[in-house]
This record gives C-alpha cells, structure tokens and sequence, in this order.
C-alpha cells in the first residue's frame, strides 16, 4: 500500500507515472489532496532544489522532477478547486518576464481556484503587456511571481505599472520574494505561499 513516502520519493526522481499511480491511490486510501500538496509534494519539490544548488542533480533532472509535480497536481486540481461556488472576484496571475518556473504560480491559481475566484492564468514569462492584458479581462487583482533573483527587479515595473490605477491592486510572490522587498516595491501585498496569497487577496477583496 503506497504511503506519502513514496510519494516523495517518486516526485524527487521525476517518475511522473508513479506519481499518477499513487496518488490516485493516496485518493482511495481518504489522504486529503491538500495534505498531499502541503506535506509531501511541495517538500520533494524544495529537496530536488537543494540537491541541484549540491551539484547532485541538474537541470534535466530538475525539469522531469518539476513534470511529475505538476502530474500530480493536475490531477489534485480539480479537487481542490470544487470548495469554491459563485465567484468572489477576478485575479489575473502569471510568472514574470525571464521566469519560466510555473509550479508555485499554478498553485497560487489551484488555491485561489478553490477559494472561489475566477482566476485569469497569464502563464509565464510575462512582460508588462500580459498583465495589461489581464486587468483589461477584467481582473483586480494581479499576482506577480518569480523564482529567480534575476526576474524580481521586473516585479517593480508591473507595480509602478498599476500604483496609479484606482482598483487596481498589486500582489508579489515566489521563493526569493520577501514582504520587505514587496514594501519596498510599492506592493499592495505579498503572499509567502498558496495559502497566504488566498488569504492577502481575501484582505484586499474585503477592503475594496
Ligand atoms: Co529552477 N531554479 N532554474 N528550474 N528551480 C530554482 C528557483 C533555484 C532556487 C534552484 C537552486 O539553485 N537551488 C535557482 C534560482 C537561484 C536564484 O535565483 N538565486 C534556479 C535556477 C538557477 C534555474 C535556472 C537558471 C537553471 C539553469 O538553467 N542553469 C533555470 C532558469 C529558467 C528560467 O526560468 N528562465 C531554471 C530552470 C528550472 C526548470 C525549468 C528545470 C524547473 C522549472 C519547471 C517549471 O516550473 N515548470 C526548475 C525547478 C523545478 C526549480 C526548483 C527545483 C523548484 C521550483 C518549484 O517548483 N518549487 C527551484 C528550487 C526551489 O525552489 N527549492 C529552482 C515548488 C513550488 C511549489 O514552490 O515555486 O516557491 P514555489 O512556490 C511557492 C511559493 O514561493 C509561493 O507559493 C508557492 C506554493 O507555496 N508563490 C507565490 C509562488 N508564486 C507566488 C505568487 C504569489 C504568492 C505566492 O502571489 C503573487
């Protein structure tokens, strides 16, 4: 009977087909998809990091590895994304120009998915049009994010783009992102992970 461990440890070595395997079985044993996510994924996803900044792993390794996560939760996503009923609102999300890591932003969007907002996923390597393009969709909210040190300067033209549009709010997030740099930044908030950034746009959406 599989178990979370193994879950880990077929996340880790990118086999994307295990990974469907078990947790489709984690499913029928009642493990909740979010603890799947929260426990084991998001963890196998931080030591294949650790273990590429070691020299043990590299690139290759790192993108099947990143596959088979995002296997795993496009099957989850459905799951979690059936808690939300009439839209609260309308997010825009994407990964900044530079940026092709896209794990953390879809997870962002699952949760946000899940909380109950129609959320516009402008994918990656977004320059300042693509986040234009999604305020002119209708979207309030627009969350920016970024995993490498290199993409995060971009983040401070995506906030001076909107500081001056009334309603329009502005949220940073990734791995290198903190809430100094986001205040630094003229950000109208940050969200440390998934869950978090649900919880700054419930704030903002509160508060308009
Ligand atoms: Co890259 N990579 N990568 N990578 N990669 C990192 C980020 C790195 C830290 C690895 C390392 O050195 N230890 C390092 C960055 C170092 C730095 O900038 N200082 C790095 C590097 C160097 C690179 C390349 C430059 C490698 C190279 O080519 N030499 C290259 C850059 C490509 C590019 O983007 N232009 C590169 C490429 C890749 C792959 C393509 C192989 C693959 C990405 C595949 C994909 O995304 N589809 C990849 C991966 C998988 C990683 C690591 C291992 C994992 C990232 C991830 O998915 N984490 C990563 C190491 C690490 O993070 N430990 C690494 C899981 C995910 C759930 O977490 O994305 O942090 P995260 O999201 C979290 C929070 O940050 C937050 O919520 C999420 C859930 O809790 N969050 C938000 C994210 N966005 C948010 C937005 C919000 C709010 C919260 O609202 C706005």
């Amino acid at each position: 009977m599989a178990d979370q461990a193994d879950l880990f440890a077929a996340v880790t070595a990118g086999k994307r087909n295990d990974v469907k395997r078990i947790v489709d079985e984690l499913l029928t044993q009642g493990v909740q998809a979010e603890d799947m996510v929260v426990q084991t994924m998001i963890p196998a996803m931080r030591e294949v990091g650790d273990r590429f900044s070691r020299n043990e792993i590299f690139v290759p390794e790192m993108l099947i590895a990143a596959r088979a996560m995002q296997t795993g939760l496009t099957i989850l996503e459905p799951i979690l994304a059936e808690r939300g009923h009439q839209p609260l609102g309308k997010v825009a999300i994407g990964t900044v120009k530079g940026d092709l890591h896209d794990i953390g932003k879809n997870l962002v969007a699952m949760m946000l998915k899940g909380a109950g907002y129609e959320v516009l996923d402008l994918g990656v390597d977004c320059d300042e049009s693509a986040y234009e393009r999604g305020v002119a969709d209708g979207a309030t909210v627009v969350l920016v994010s970024a995993l490498l040190t290199t993409t995060m300067p971009y983040m401070k033209r995506v906030v001076d783009q909107f500081g001056d549009r009334p309603g329009i709010k502005v949220i940073l997030g990734g791995a290198p992102v903190t809430q100094q740099y986001a205040d630094e930044l003229g950000a109208d908030g940050y969200g440390k992970d998934a869950n978090d950034a649900v919880a700054v746009v419930d704030r903002l959406f509160q508060a308009a």
